[in-house]
């Protein structure tokens, strides 16, 4: 019999600043699975799609403001009305790739003021990750980078800020679920580079993962 059958899909999530590869890294990887014969789905967070995630958008290109708090819980629901696709799809044996997700959500908000605290409940109970890639780029490297686009968040000062509660979220992550949840990545170099440094960290994930999925922050 085959033991790979009775193995759930691997639920991958790639977080990081704003211009630091990820949506470029997250679409390779998802086509190069899907070239070797496997079953991969990306999901991308916010997801502008849905009726809660076309108010995201609108907030993020500032042709609506909301209050702080209103918007946090507005990008969690976004999970959660996602979250019953992810667990169906995992259960069926498809490598879910996520481009960012609760990481992000804690960390934007906190930079802006939020309790560490407030930004991490609405969460809680979402589908854990098996791996979380932080994609870090060194502030100089990023500067040079930068190219900000229109959107909220997209400056200097609010990407610093929220890479020091990245770095908070980490401690976090690594102390309630394991240090072997969440690697970061050096995202310097070309994108083949980077690459493949991401597919050595995945290494036998793709296989599949044995177990039910676990719950964030529980
Ligand atoms: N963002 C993303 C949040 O503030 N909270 C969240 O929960 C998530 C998922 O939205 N600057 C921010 C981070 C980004 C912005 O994401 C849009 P992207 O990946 O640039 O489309
Ligand atoms: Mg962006």
């Amino acid at each position: 019999s085959d033991p790979s059958s009775s193995r759930r899909g691997a639920f991958i999530v790639f977080e990081g600043l704003d211009r630091c590869g990820k949506s470029t890294q997250v679409s390779r990887l998802v086509e190069r699975l899907e070239r070797e014969g496997r079953q991969a789905r990306l999901q991308k967070f916010p997801d502008r799609t849905t009726a809660i995630g076309k108010m995201i958008d609108a907030y993020l290109q500032s042709k609506a403001d909301m209050d702080d708090h209103a918007i946090h819980l507005l990008f969690s629901a976004n999970r959660w009305e996602c979250a019953a696709a992810i667990k169906r799809d995992l259960a069926q044996g498809i490598t879910v790739i996520a481009d960012r997700y609760a990481f992000s959500g804690i960390a934007f908000s906190a930079a802006k003021g939020l309790p560490f605290d407030f930004c991490l409940q609405p969460d809680k109970a979402l589908p854990l990750p098996d791996l979380t890639l932080y994609m870090s780029l060194p502030q100089e490297e990023a500067s040079q980078r930068s190219q900000f686009g229109e959107e909220r968040y997209e400056t200097m000062t609010m990407q610093q800020a929220t890479r020091e509660q990245f770095g908070l979220v980490a401690q976090e992550v690594k102390r309630i679920h394991g240090e072997y949840r969440w690697t970061e990545v050096d995202a310097r170099g070309t994108i083949e580079e980077v690459e493949e440094r991401i597919r050595g960290l995945i290494g036998d994930l793709i296989e599949g993962v044995d177990g039910e999925i676990s719950q964030l922050w529980v």
